[in-house]
């Protein structure tokens, strides 16, 4: 594949290339004729440059395309874009890759006996509504599960009419990326703060310490923290005195550039955190704000975690963990952050709220330096347009497992579609996700899967999961269609707003997701409402036309209500995005508890504390732990089938200490056999004194050699999947999020290799 011609060329450029809905392509704006294009100086003439957000993944790169002859030509950073300031990572180039892939859908398929069948829109619509409501009206709503994956929230039509779609199913099955993810930090906003959104987002450009845990963002570009540009934004920390320390199992590429790594054994940064709270408190350096209850109470529920008592199980020394309390307290401004490492374990909730604990009893929430929440110009907090959060309003059926703002947890999925009786899910909705390789026990979803009356998946690809659904349903490229970010605007370390618009016209006959889930939902609401009366009662009217809303026009409408001067003309007007200047304080005001003050105890939490103390004195098992990874050039279960991408070194093996390698007899390069409670993979090793000893990695999101795959066709890259290792029966003890990370195996050279 030749980088940016595509094989599968885009429909022409169409007349002002604004498709019916009003999406436009501020690109192309151009009407072009026959006589037009075949004029000399056609293509210079053509030859457009447009504006806009990388969408892949949280850090919002501004981009810079030059498009001509209906084609992406090339794809830069936006040095004016205002968050990220020219930066870009290799991901972005590949957006044409994607756009361009022969492998990607770009109409409905079907499933028949003789693979995949490219249908019509008015069919595979029908399919899907007769599959939805044949399944409701036989076993009751809950019979449909819906799991939201990722890529939803990077893109805009999905979260403007997606969520509504799938809330007109009417489920209790409902499960999204949240439960393999950051469920433990919403979980503690809502207690700390009120309101599961409301993140106070680490101040990196002002602060003098940053305290990262279990968190790579020379990898992921940041998490729960919209931070473009992380190198240079670190360097500059640096270079003005501050300090950032990693704690991390892995000696990490944001471990390389930070002042101090410390190893950290998988799985107790809870004790690490206590222990900093514990020593903070009874040093007396401890000055929360004066709406702040409960720093005694903490100060004696965390008594016991010292760090004497802590440290040979997390196996960070004792003066090492007081010293780094005593910089923290005493850096005059200072951040602690933590992420996917530290959420995704037995005590995920734990460690979330412990590292806000942190960051309020050093003083430094809402203050500059510190921690920050955001005023993002569309406020998913304040206009109202994501509810507060709850938790264990009701629970799951087989497992009895907490649901979150709504959802269940994405470890028991399988128990549920598994498990027989009343309830028992019988059909899925999958959009933008591959659950068989992202959930802890993919294998027995795979199996599960297969085993549905009816799944539909929208997806561009055929993927190791959307290969079991009866119908996909493909929207356009994230070119073809315009963008507004909602979620990580109120993640950003500035508050900014900027508008994507569609690169390219949307291709003939091709939907844009918004289109497709507003289509269903209308076809879906007259089949299960047949009477007239019903259909015409003001809630349905009302509903009908927010499907109707162009989910640009719902932005717009948002925008305008927010603030003065803001618009969709406007953030066209400045296609770079709006600078809304740096992050300010602006507690207590904008908390969403009752009584506008933070409780620190909260049991929810705290009622967990004597478990932990209980099992600090457990010897910890002797065996290898598992972990996993993130690389730059990959991005979760996808983006394999670009060539650009995968190119150089396998991404897929285990890390391993050269020394655990030696123990156990397994040469570097070979194939190694890594058993876990959940199951069985062989893959090759790569020695690493990066690793901390005791400790293994292998990144998620590989595995597709299971058939059927489209997702790394072109490029055919191998591996397991590492969620046929981790186990869905282990949950984070508070939320029961996913347990991701320390993971116990075994390793042992692979009975498959070949003798040495
Ligand atoms: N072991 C382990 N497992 C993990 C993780 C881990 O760290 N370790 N991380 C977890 C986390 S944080 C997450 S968020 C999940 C992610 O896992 P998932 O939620 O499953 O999401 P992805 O793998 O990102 O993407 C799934 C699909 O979305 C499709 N897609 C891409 N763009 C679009 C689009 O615009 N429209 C549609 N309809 N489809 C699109 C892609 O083709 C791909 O097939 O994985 C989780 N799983
Ligand atoms: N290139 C790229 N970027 C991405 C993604 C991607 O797949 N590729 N995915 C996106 C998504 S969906 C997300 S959620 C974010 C995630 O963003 P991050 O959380 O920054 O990414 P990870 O690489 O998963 O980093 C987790 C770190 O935790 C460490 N770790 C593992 N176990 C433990 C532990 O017990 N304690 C401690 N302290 N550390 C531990 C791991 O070694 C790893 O370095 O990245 C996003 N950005
Ligand atoms: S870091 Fe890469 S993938 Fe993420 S938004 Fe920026 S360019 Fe896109
Ligand atoms: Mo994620």
């Amino acid at each position: 594949m030749s980088p940016y011609v595509p094989s599968i060329q885009p429909s022409p450029i169409t007349a002002a290339a604004t498709d019916e809905t009003g999406q436009s392509s501020s690109a192309v704006k151009e009407v072009t004729t026959a006589a037009y294009e075949s004029a000399p100086g056609y293509r210079e003439r053509m030859t457009t440059t447009a504006y806009g957000s990388c969408n892949l993944c949280e850090a919002m790169c501004g981009l810079e395309f030059t498009v001509a002859d209906g084609v992406v030509q090339s794809i830069r950073g936006d040095k004016e874009d205002p968050l990220s300031r020219g930066h870009i990572c290799p991901k972005a180039t590949a957006l044409v890759d994607i756009h361009s892939d022969p492998d990607r859908l770009r109409r409905p398929v079907r499933r028949t006996n003789d693979g995949w069948q490219e249908i019509g829109w008015d069919e595979a619509y029908d399919l899907v509504v007769d599959g939805l409501v044949g399944v409701r009206e036989k076993y009751g709503a809950d019979a449909v599960g819906v799991y939201a994956g990722n890529p939803n929230v990077h893109s805009l039509g999905a979260m403007t009419h997606g969520i509504p779609f799938f809330g007109l199913l009417r489920t209790r099955n409902r499960y999204s990326a949240t439960s393999l993810d950051q469920l433990p930090h919403q979980l503690a906003n809502r207690l700390l703060y009120g309101h599961q959104l409301l993140l106070p987002i680490a101040d990196i450009d002002n602060t003098d310490f940053f305290l990262v845990l279990g968190a790579n963002p020379m990898a992921s570009n940041g998490s729960m923290m919209t931070v473009p540009d992380f190198a240079k934004r670190a360097k500059a920390l640096r270079a003005r005195g501050g300090r950032m320390i990693v704690v991390d199992p892995r000696r990490t590429e944001t471990a390389d550039i930070a002042d101090t790594h410390h190893f950290i054994r998988p799985g107790t940064d809870a004790y690490l955190l206590l222990a900093l709270i514990h020593t903070i408190i009874s040093d007396g350096s401890a000055s929360p704000a004066p709406y702040v209850d409960g720093l005694e109470e903490v100060g004696q529920a965390v008594l016991t975690f010292t760090p004497e008592a802590v440290a040979p199980v997390v196996g960070i020394e004792a003066a090492e963990i007081r010293a780094l309390a005593a910089d923290l307290a005493g850096a005059d401004r200072a951040a602690v952050y933590g992420r996917m490492g530290v959420s995704t374990q037995r005590f995920g909730s734990v460690c979330q709220w412990a590292i806000q604990v942190l960051n309020i009893i050093t003083g430094n929430l809402d203050r500059p330096g510190g921690t920050m929440m955001t005023d993002p110009a569309i406020s998913l907090v304040s206009a109202g347009v994501i509810g507060r959060g709850h938790l264990d309003k009701w629970r799951s059926r087989v497992r009895d497992l907490p649901e979150f703002a709504g959802e269940l947890p994405c470890s028991t999925l399988v128990d549920e579609i598994t498990t027989e009786g009343k309830g028992q899910i019988k059909a899925m909705v999958v959009s933008s996700g591959n659950p068989v390789l992202s959930m802890p026990g993919g294998e027995r979803l795979d199996e599960a899967f297969a085993g549905l009356d009816f799944m539909v998946s929208f997806d561009i690809y055929v993927n190791e999961t959307s290969r079991h659904a009866d119908v996909i349903l493909p929207p356009t490229s994230a070119l073809e269609r315009d963008h507004y970010d909602l979620i990580f605007h109120t993640f950003a370390v500035r508050n900014t707003a900027k508008l994507s618009p569609a690169v390219l016209p949307k291709p003939d006959g091709a939907k844009h997701d918004w289109e497709i889930f507003r289509d269903l939902a209308l076809r879906y609401t007259a089949r299960r409402n047949s009477n007239v009366l019903k259909r015409l009662h003001p809630r349905s009217v009302v509903r009908e036309v927010r499907f109707r809303l162009s989910p640009t026009a719902s932005i717009d409408l948002l925008l305008r209500r927010a603030r003065k001067g803001l618009s969709v003309s406007a953030l066209r007007k400045n296609p770079h995005g709006i600078d809304l200047g740096p992050l300010q304080p602006g507690l207590p005001g904008k908390l969403k508890t009752r009584d506008k003050r933070i409780s620190l105890m909260q049991p929810t939490i705290t009622s967990h504390l004597p478990e932990l103390a209980a099992l600090l004195t457990e010897t910890p098992t002797s065996g290898l732990l598992l972990i996993g990874r993130r690389h730059v050039r990959s991005n979760n279960s996808w983006m394999h089938n670009s060539e650009r991408l995968v190119k150089g070194k396998p991404r897929h093996h285990l890390l391993a200490h050269p020394e655990d390698l030696a123990a156990r007899g397994i040469g570097d390069g070979t194939l190694a056999r890594v058993v876990s409670a959940a199951g069985v993979v062989d893959v090759e090793v790569s020695a690493s004194d990066r690793m901390m000893r005791g400790v293994v990695s292998l990144p998620h999101g590989f595995g597709h050699g299971k058939s059927g795959s489209k997702l790394s066709v072109a490029t055919g890259v191998a591996g397991p999947s590492m969620n046929d290792l981790t186990d869905p029966d282990q949950v984070d003890a508070v939320s029961a999020n996913a347990i991701l990370n320390g993971v116990p195996v075994e390793v042992t050279a692979s009975p498959a290799a070949p003798p040495t």
